[in-house]
């Protein structure tokens, strides 16, 4: 091709490429119309040599720099640097200041952090602002991360699927690393470190031990690489069994001494090949996955012998309390809490014991877990799921920044008033230095990385809230929006009315009024509260509604499974009375008849079929506001969205109606005025089948 072409080709595609919406953007769009392009803006700072998170800091700035604040100069620093205000001192490793004023005319901004990392936390803070359309005159803030870890789980498998993935393939190449470092892999990084995330663990919970082998340490050394400017350290997930499998050992045990010697070899090797590695995510004894209970040990012995074998090198052990066994006949909800709570205390420093948000699994909505408040002297660690597993998946809108905030914020009264969860989670409540919260990711290889382009919005939310869990989800909502479409305040306000209650909507249509995992046998995605044929009880809808003909729900009451007892008193006095428990969170904890009174005077049946309707009406309302966006909207994001709306409100009338049909088939009862009967007869819905429905394991 003869020069001149090439060279006008290369131009053409430019805008080209930058008018293509399809989301791969995220929110770092910085769109062209708003970004300056007239060369460089003023930007002191300290000599980049050996800085590289310094370098990044610099090119970001220049690079998202909008147009209004590109006259200004910017001067960049920390303590080493000279000139560093006193009244910074107090700032967190990782915190940042950002000061602004107007002289003679010009804006002088100051970033100022105690680490070249903080710099360009700060950096992404002012582009953040500057997109959302902040006043950049008068900055005067400083800001601090609350928790020390801020880290996406990532359940990728070797072969490329994802464990409850609905973005795609695994970003992760496996097969061409380490020679082969794709480009997605520096704008992963650089998209995290824009919201703070500081740690990824690689490969799935269900970990193979092939990740532990020689060629699976290079090739995580080589994601390593990539991500280390961007203040992110690479764990693994551990396999239990590894010994065994990779080391020849008979046994797995972790007091015999060749088994921690094996674990000490290992963790030495790795740290050859990745000095900052940031250690072990382990699934031990939960759902068939091997672990030390297997040898007659506990969770702590077993979490301690990692521990010893990262502590020379700064690692930590990430250890998860999601637990339940098929022998146990227990309430699910309350095994996780019996096996751990009596540890409390034994587990090492280095240990996190990384907990979910519920007792169950990932629900719509759950009581927050009732470890969170009982283990005062355990490093304890939240653990959110941003890919939605039960909450549509990639298709229906569910704004998660509510159910994150609703379970950092729920008090655990377990020092009194104000023991919130986040308090637990951030060290505050029990003076803990090493503090962790953990998202399991929703990033694919869909060019919109989260198979939606609200999920993204789930992925933003979940690292500012790790950063400040009292930051509020309407607040962040606000800012995604903006950076994500637009910051003019029409298009702000109209998304955020989208996003906000779009989470109850999905508690509505799916498990109104403390209903839990009525899914499908199909991947977790539509509706089977009849089904009752799985191998283990507690994988079966049935066992969570106990519905029949005369009423509904799980009894967690000293009468039931006394899950109520896990709680602080003052919460278990409140929980034990059906008038004083919360309603959103009634069948959770009760069974009641489908007679019992709601407060306004409504049966709980008329109540539940009202929510299934409040459901649908929600995302009828939600496709309406899209709708009336479609003028400020681009026609690629716009459409997908509309679409995504269409499946979602055919599915959300799905749930409604099987649900209802299959209540009905055992109470008899009439639907109250004005609800409409479903359009099949129960049959009907039990014969539907999706045996393909993705992210099945
Ligand atoms: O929610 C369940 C999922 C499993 C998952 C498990 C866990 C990684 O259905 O796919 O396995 O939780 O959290 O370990």
């Amino acid at each position: 091709m003869p020069l001149g072409l090439a060279a006008a080709l290369s131009l053409l595609s430019l805008p080209f490429a930058a008018r293509a919406e399809d989301g791969h953007q995220l929110w770092l769009r910085y769109p062209s119309a708003a970004v300056g392009r007239a060369g460089s803006a003023a930007i002191s700072a300290p000599d980049t040599h050996n800085r590289p998170s310094l370098a990044l800091a610099i090119a970001e700035l220049q690079r998202g720099l909008p147009a209004r604040a590109r006259q200004g100069r910017f001067h960049l620093t920390t303590p080493a640097d000279g000139s560093w205000p006193a009244r910074y001192d107090g700032l967190g490793t990782d915190g940042f200041a950002l000061s602004s004023r107007k002289l003679a005319g010009r804006t002088e901004t100051r970033i100022a952090a105690k680490t070249d990392l903080g710099l360009l936390y700060g950096v992404f803070h002012y582009l953040r602002l500057a997109h959302s359309g902040a006043d950049l005159g008068r900055l005067d803030l400083v800001s601090s991360p609350r928790i020390a870890l801020r880290v996406l789980d990532h359940w990728d498998n070797l072969d490329g699927t994802v464990e409850r993935g609905y973005a795609g393939a695994s970003i992760w190449d496996w097969w061409r690393l380490p020679d082969w470092r794709d480009p997605i892999y520096t704008e992963y990084a650089r998209a995290n470190a824009s919201v703070g995330i500081n740690g990824a663990v690689l490969n799935n919970v269900n970990a193979k031990a092939d990740s532990l082998t020689a060629p699976y340490i290079a090739k995580a050394a080589a994601l390593a690489d990539v991500f280390r400017p961007w203040g992110i350290k690479v764990y693994l997930s551990a396999r239990w069994s590894a010994p065994i499998e990779l080391g020849g050992l008979k046994t797995a045990d972790p007091l015999d001494p060749a088994v921690a010697a094996w674990w000490r070899a290992k963790a030495d090797e790795i740290y050859r090949a990745i000095p900052d590695f940031g250690g072990f995510l382990v699934k031990a004894n939960s759902e068939g996955q091997p672990g030390p209970a297997d040898y007659h040990r506990t969770h702590a012995q077993g979490a301690n012998m990692l521990a010893v074998a990262l502590r020379p090198h700064g690692g930590v052990v990430m250890w998860r309390a999601f637990v339940y066994a098929h022998d146990n006949p227990e309430d699910r909800a309350k095994q996780a809490y019996n096996d751990f709570k009596p540890l409390d205390g034994q587990f090492a420093d280095n240990v996190l014991v990384q907990v979910k948000n519920g007792a169950i699994d990932f629900q719509p909505r759950e009581p927050f877990h009732p470890l969170f408040g009982a283990m005062p002297r355990t490093n304890l660690m939240m653990e959110f799921q941003i890919t939605k597993e039960y909450l549509g998946q990639s298709t229906h809108l569910t704004y998660l920044g509510p159910l994150f905030s609703e379970a950092l914020h729920a008090d655990t009264l377990s020092k009194g008033a104000g023991s919130t969860v986040a308090r637990v989670v951030d060290g505050s409540l029990d003076g803990h230095r090493l503090t962790g919260i953990a998202g399991v990711a929703n990033i694919g290889a869909n060019r919109d990385w989260s198979g939606s382009i609200f999920n993204q919005a789930d992925w933003y939310a979940f690292g500012r809230l790790a950063w400040d869990p009292d930051l509020s989800p309407k607040a962040i909502a606000r800012e995604w929006a903006a950076q994500t479409f637009s910051p003019a305040p029409k298009v702000v306000d109209a998304v955020t009315a989208i996003m906000m209650p779009s989470r109850e909507a999905a508690v509505d249509y799916m498990t109104p009024l403390g209903l839990a995992h009525q899914m499908s046998v199909y991947g977790h995605y539509g509706p089977g509260p009849w089904v009752n044929t799985l191998a283990r009880p507690e994988w079966n809808p049935v066992y969570y509604n106990r519905a029949d003909a005369q009423g509904i729900g799980f009894d967690r009451t000293a009468s039931g499974s006394n899950a109520i007892a896990q709680y602080a008193p003052a919460i278990a006095a409140r929980l034990a009375r059906p008038e004083a428990t919360d309603e959103k969170d009634l069948l959770w904890f009760h069974h009641l008849p489908w007679t019992y009174r709601m407060r306004d005077g409504a049966t709980l049946w008329d109540d539940l079929v009202r929510h299934y309707d409040r459901g649908v009406a929600g995302v009828e309302s939600m496709q309406a506001q899209w709708q009336a966006l479609k003028p400020a909207m681009d026609a690629e994001r716009f459409e997908k969205t509309r679409v995504f709306l269409t499946i979602q409100r055919r599915d959300a009338q799905l749930w409604r109606d099987a649900s209802i049909a299959y209540w009905q088939s055992l109470n008899h009862l009439p639907l109250p005025a004005g609800s409409a009967q479903p359009a099949h007869d129960l049959g009907w819905y039990k014969a539907l089948s999706f045996p393909y429905a993705p992210g099945n394991p």
